[in-house]
């Protein structure tokens, strides 16, 4: 007596499912202000950098008001959409993360002779 043959391994071709790709047919519900992450039967969105929520509805972090921003002590934080400036206060130079003191504008009365910039150079 024999056997009868193992018929667990038939193929159901059925049963093979096509992901569709929500992040590119435009059926997803992420925010704008969220990136689509297309997975096996459904999507997932995440936020962008700079923004919190659940990712259908994303608001930006206000980075002054959080304290999250690295702006010298000396500047200024200014909140935008999706991120932050950093402004220099009256008196102070630079690119409002590193802002230093009065900029002493050294006045040379005679230029050496290599100078290529004497031109430029109006009291
Ligand atoms: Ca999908
Ligand atoms: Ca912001």
């Amino acid at each position: 007596m024999t056997t009868g043959a193992n018929d667990h391994t038939k193929e159901h071709p059925s049963h093979f499912c096509l992901d569709i790709n929500e992040c590119t047919d435009g059926t997803d519900r992420c925010s704008r202000n969220a990136r689509c992450i297309n997975t096996q039967g459904s999507h997932t969105c995440s936020c962008n950098l700079g923004f919190h929520g659940d990712g259908t509805s994303c608001s930006d972090i206000d980075e002054c008001a959080e304290g999250v921003h690295d702006c010298h002590q000396k500047a200024e934080c200014i909140n935008t959409r999706g991120s932050y400036r950093c402004s220099c206060l009256n008196g102070y130079h630079g690119d409002g993360k590193q802002c230093k003191g009065k900029l002493v504008i050294h006045v040379h009365l005679r230029c050496p002779i290599e100078c290529v910039h004497c031109h430029a150079i109006k009291k």
